[in-house]
């Protein structure tokens, strides 16, 4: 299967899967919010990557799709809170208004609150039958989420992004913001695929490698879009140079799977090759 196809088809079941847990219908303007904020036209790159990490080791999509879920209603709250007129003040998001511009403020950030707290309800609810190692799985998942989006995650990344507003950070500055507001979700993604997928240490380890690679490659192609960040501090060509030569190496991350990690070097090509 080509990469467009395997990502259409992945991206089906991860809308069909987060609409299970959304409310089933805008009956106040928070559950509209929320609908408005996750159903929108998203690429799902990060729990597309959490389902091709547990691919990856042997381990069922099945178990991975909560996990998949939680990421992506932690990436949208963060979308709905950068927007927010305090944050970047962004009028658009999705090709359409931003949940502020069309519920108001206060709606959109508990709308974000409340994505940031499904998340955590999505992983510790499991069936009551359910085996030590799923929940000891499930566990070790919510761990790793919290870390990455938190403060030493996300949450640190913006705020950093944040005292940088109006400045121009050097290099090692914006590496370390990306890292945290960009990197840590992408790289956790692989991470909760890898959990839940029944990864071995070493396999977590190397899907963490290429998670964190392919975050700082994300980010470049962003910038190098935008004709911002790195784009700006490094010039078009030479950014250009470093990304293809990150996406070599992150896809090197992968050499202990072989066959297995076709779809993760695949989804490396796209993330460097995207035009939006
Ligand atoms: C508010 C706590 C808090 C954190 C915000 C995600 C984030 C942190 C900021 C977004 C700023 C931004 C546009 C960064 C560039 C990289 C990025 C995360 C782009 C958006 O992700 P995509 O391209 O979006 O995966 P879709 O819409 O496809 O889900």
């Amino acid at each position: 299967m080509n990469v467009k196809n395997y990502l259409k088809k992945q991206k089906k079941t991860i809308d069909s899967a987060l609409l299970h847990y959304l409310p089933r219908q805008n009956k106040t303007a928070l559950e509209a919010a929320i609908r408005y904020a996750v159903l929108s036209d998203g690429k799902r790159v990060r729990p597309i990557l959490t389902l091709a990490a547990a691919e990856c080791v042997g381990g069922s999509v099945k178990e991975a799709l909560p996990a998949a879920c939680a990421v992506e209603f932690i990436h949208s709250y963060s979308l709905v809170h950068d927007d927010l007129p305090c944050m970047d003040d962004d009028a658009m998001r999705r090709g359409r208004p931003s949940c502020h511009k069309k519920f108001g403020e206060v709606t959109a950030l508990l709308a974000g609150d409340a994505l940031l707290t499904l998340a955590f309800q999505v992983l510790a609810t499991f069936k009551s039958e359910a085996s030590t190692t799923v929940v000891t799985k499930r566990l070790r998942a919510i761990a790793v989420l919290a870390e990455a989006a938190g403060m030493q995650g996300m949450v640190g990344g913006q705020a950093l992004d944040m005292e940088y507003q109006g400045k121009k950070p050097d290099l090692k500055t914006l590496t370390r913001i990306n890292a945290h507001k960009t990197g840590d979700l992408i790289s956790a993604s692989l991470r909760l695929g890898a959990i839940l997928g029944g990864a071995t240490k070493a396999q977590e380890k190397a899907l963490f490698a290429y998670g964190t690679r392919l975050g700082l490659l994300f980010q470049i192609v962003d910038d190098i879009l935008d004709k911002d960040g790195y784009a700006r501090i490094l010039g078009s060509k030479r950014i250009q140079a470093q990304a293809n030569a990150l996406c070599l190496e992150t896809k090197r991350q992968l050499r202990p799977f072989g066959d297995r990690s076709q779809h993760l070097e695949a989804i490396a090509d796209f993330v460097l090759t995207r035009k939006h």
